[in-house]
């Protein structure tokens, strides 16, 4: 098999090879460094109109009139759309990805602040913005229910009192483990500690905002609809039942997206007004949304407030875990995820340690704030998982008086132990978690790093070291365990090889910055030998490509990588019966080698992939049952989720004058199976570091108590630059995936997931001379300062 080849041996990097390839560069970046990407807003179609959203100022109101005749008659104005409208047509209330459904402009009651109100389609964008100020909307302003932890008062407002017979805000009740064991080894455990630990609210805020253009032609009934998606087969089915047209007179078409983070998974009404727009107008209507609205209006991430409690024996060793969780889901229950799950996969906060129970409760519900919740590379609330567990386990360190990664290395799952079924139902595939923490501190020199961090601690100075260790679960998913509003998670791939012996491979995801046309081209090129560069990756497109759910989760390498490698597999073995054809031989005297088959014993008489192609389509006679093409197709069904994991050291100083931290050093080791591009690896794992240090340090989307968004621009959520991060350091080790055809799993939000507590847990390693033992995220300078006011400095 190929997999050993791919030992972490930085020489193999560079022997040429599709996969593994170190510095093979992005096919896609011609275009993106030239200015020459072809994104929604750049599509311009003839007679195009332009949509507008109001959006309610206020958090929660009733909605008493609204007026828009002032706004109908602005210069250039051609259509305000209303609720009242929405409601003639049936469209008012769109399903949501969780069984729920979410208004697409209020018809009844406004509930959360920059919420769509009406919509204004105009000549251009300009005059639609202009008619939002004249239309007149007069709002019964209600209190709002801001604080999650009051959500379930008997006196709280009830945010979605128009659905029968409802009085309160609660969603669900989910659990995993066994809550009877997980008391008892707690009750007879030497020691427990506990913390209340909140993953504050944050946002995805990719450099593209959302926006669509939507294009229905009356006479064929065919919509074409210019989305920024990361899954258009999925949207294009929910748009065939929601809003009853024919789904192949659907085209969803998303071109390059300027970054997604989870944020363009779900449906938003901007969306759906603009094909509302364009069957209203006859015309093409274009919806962009700006920074300001996607930020308080789009899919948030995390606002999860988690009571962790750790048991262990007094000589370290971990015994179990439980929590319970309070989920903010804002609004409406939108949030993207598989059926069964309603808390992703946060069941999974069992870490990378050998546990003998483990329990978790999760409790959603409603607020007045916008809806989403799973976005912002988490894996499925994978982040929100390994945070609770990473910080508990330094915590539990703290405690007990012994080194975070001693405490680690102590409870880790040992490599004979996979595949390790964990305590909550998972059964995590491959890991050698001991030698990627090991390879850490070494390339981070820890044992130095802590000498130099007594001598500064006697000079007075506040030095951290923080660690986590994560493993996720990637790559959802198993048809028979998961799908989203019904739909299996599985994904197709078609490849076909044209005469000359070139290919074009069609898959179901969806790169919003990934580099899949690059890295799916070397999946078939190390399969059937065509190089990279021959290789076509066609994706974003239902007209040209299989069905699939998308991407997100990093699902694309774990699934849709499974099925090209598959599909390539089968051309493989198509041209083995055509090549024996054209040799006059038997298929099963043939032997494959890199791009060719030959005659076992005689390696000089062989056909090359290309020289099939030829024969293939030309006049070669062909077998019994092989047709005149080199074509195959495939869907793919992943028999488990693949289990990534990584060892993460950050170093921090902080000013005891300012508060302010700065990130000194982090060293960043991941395991991601077989490495098909390791420079794009590197490159997601850059960006899931810096995506960390925005998270642990700087941004959060906060309320005031009248529901009022105080992260609604780039003044207020910050975005970390150069200037706030360290060059990172990145290692890696590999061990393959045993279920995957060629041993990958997913990299795209390992360090976005594992990053956040390496740095919080460095920050509380250095104001721990001040007794200090938890702080919530984000460490910005104003919280760090105030923590230690008042404190007795360090002896
Ligand atoms: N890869 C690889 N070898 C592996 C695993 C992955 O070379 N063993 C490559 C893949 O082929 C792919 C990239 O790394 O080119 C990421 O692969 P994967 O982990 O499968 O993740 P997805 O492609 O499914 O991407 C989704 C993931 C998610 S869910 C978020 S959120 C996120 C992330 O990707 N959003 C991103 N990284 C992003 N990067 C960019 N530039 N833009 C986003 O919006
Ligand atoms: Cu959760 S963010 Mo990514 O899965 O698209």
């Amino acid at each position: 098999t190929i997999l050993q080849e791919h030992a972490p041996n930085p020489a193999a990097d560079d022997a040429g090879r599709p996969i593994g390839y170190g510095r093979l560069q992005r096919k896609e970046d011609p275009r993106f460094v030239r200015g020459r990407g072809h994104y929604v807003d750049d599509i311009t179609l003839p007679g195009m109109l332009h949509g507008a959203i109001l959006r309610s100022p206020v958090a929660h109101a009733r909605l008493v009139s609204i007026d828009t005749s002032a706004a109908l008659a602005h210069p250039g104005v051609v259509a305000v759309i209303t609720g009242a409208d929405l409601l003639g047509l049936g469209l008012a209330w769109a399903p949501t990805l969780s069984a729920d459904v979410q208004a697409v402009l209020v018809t009844d009651k406004v509930r959360f602040q920059g919420q769509e109100v009406a919509f204004v389609v105009a000549e251009d964008r300009y005059a639609a913005r202009d008619a939002l100020e004249l239309i007149e909307v007069d709002y019964d302003v209600l209190p709002p229910l801001v604080d999650a932890r009051k959500a379930l008062d008997p006196d709280a407002p009830v945010v979605r009192d128009e659905m029968e017979g409802r009085t309160d805000n609660h969603i669900f009740d989910w659990e995993a483990g066994n809550k009877a064991e997980t008391d008892a080894v707690f009750a007879a455990a030497d020691v427990v500690v506990s913390q209340e630990i909140v993953y504050p609210r944050s946002h995805p805020a990719p450099m593209e905002t959302c926006g669509a253009v939507a294009d229905f032609d009356a006479v064929t009934g065919k919509l074409t609809l210019y989305e920024t998606s990361q899954a258009p087969h999925a949207h294009r089915t929910l748009f065939a039942m929601v809003a009853g047209i024919p789904e192949h007179k659907i085209r969803i078409v998303s071109p390059d997206i300027g970054g997604g983070f989870g944020n363009k998974v779900g449906i938003y009404p901007g969306y759906i007004l603009a094909v509302v727009g364009s069957i209203v107008t006859g015309k093409p209507v274009k919806w962009m949304e700006d920074r300001s609205e996607n930020l308080m209006s789009t899919s948030f991430a995390r606002d999860y407030i988690m009571q962790g409690e750790i048991a262990a024996t007094k000589d370290g060793k971990i015994l179990a875990v439980r929590t319970s969780v309070l989920a903010d889901h804002g609004a409406f229950n939108a949030t993207a995820q598989p059926t069964k799950y309603p808390a992703g996969f946060f069941h999974i906060f069992t870490g990378s340690y050998d546990l003998q129970a483990a329990h978790c409760s999760v409790t959603g519900v409603y607020t007045n704030k916008a809806p989403g919740g799973v976005a912002y590379a988490c894996s499925f609330r994978v982040t929100e998982a390994v945070y609770l567990i990473e910080r508990l386990v330094d915590i539990l360190a703290a405690k007990l008086e012994v080194d975070p990664a001693e405490l680690r290395l102590k409870n880790l799952i040992k490599p004979e132990q996979f595949p390790y079924p964990n305590k909550t139902g998972w059964e995590y595939d491959s890991g050698n978690y001991e030698r990627a923490l090991r390879l850490s501190m070494s390339m981070a020199g820890y044992d130095d790093l802590r000498r130099e961090q007594r001598a500064k601690r006697d000079r007075g100075e506040l030095m951290g070291i923080g660690i986590s260790f994560f493993t996720e679960t990637v790559g959802a998913g198993p048809r028979k365990h998961m799908d989203i509003v019904g739909l299996g998670m599985n994904d197709g791939a078609e490849l076909r090889v044209h005469p000359t012996g070139k290919a074009v491979v069609r898959i179901s995801v969806q790169s919003q910055g990934q580099g899949h046309e690059t890295t799916f081209a070397q999946i078939v090129a190390e399969e059937i030998g065509i190089p990279p560069e021959d290789i076509d990756v066609v994706h974003g497109d239902t007209d040209q490509t299989p069905f699939g759910l998308g991407t997100y989760g990093s699902r694309s390498t774990p699934v849709s990588g499974a099925a090209v490698a598959l599909v390539a597999r089968k051309v493989r073995e198509k041209a083995r019966f055509i090549a024996a054809a054209m040799l006059e031989t038997r298929p099963e005297d043939l032997e494959w080698e890199k791009g060719r088959w030959f005659v076992k014993g005689d390696p000089s008489v062989g056909k090359t992939i290309a020289e099939i192609a030829m024969g293939a389509y030309g006049t070669v006679a062909l077998p019994e049952g092989i047709d005149g093409n080199l074509d195959a197709e495939v869907t793919y069904d992943p028999p488990n989720l693949t289990f990534p994991f990584g060892a993460y050291i950050c170093v921090v100083d902080v000013d005891p004058g300012t508060g302010h931290v700065a990130v000194r050093r982090f060293v960043a080791v991941d395991d991601c199976g077989t490495r098909i591009n390791p420079m794009i690896i590197e490159g997601q794992v850059h960006g899931g570091l810096t995506d960390g240090v925005g998270m642990a340090l700087m941004q959060f989307i906060e309320f005031d108590e009248s529901g009022n968004n105080l992260g609604g621009s780039f003044m207020d959520y910050l975005i970390p630059t150069a200037m706030e991060v360290p060059d990172w350091e990145t290692g890696y080790t590999v061990t393959p995936s045993p279920h995957h055809p060629i041993g990958a799993k997913g990299i795209g939000e390992s360090a976005t997931v594992g990053s956040p507590p390496a740095i919080v847990n460095a920050v509380v390693d250095a104001l721990s001379p001040f007794g200090i033992t938890h702080m919530d995220m984000p460490c910005t300078p104003a919280r760090v300062w105030a923590a230690i006011q008042g404190r007795p400095r360090p002896p």
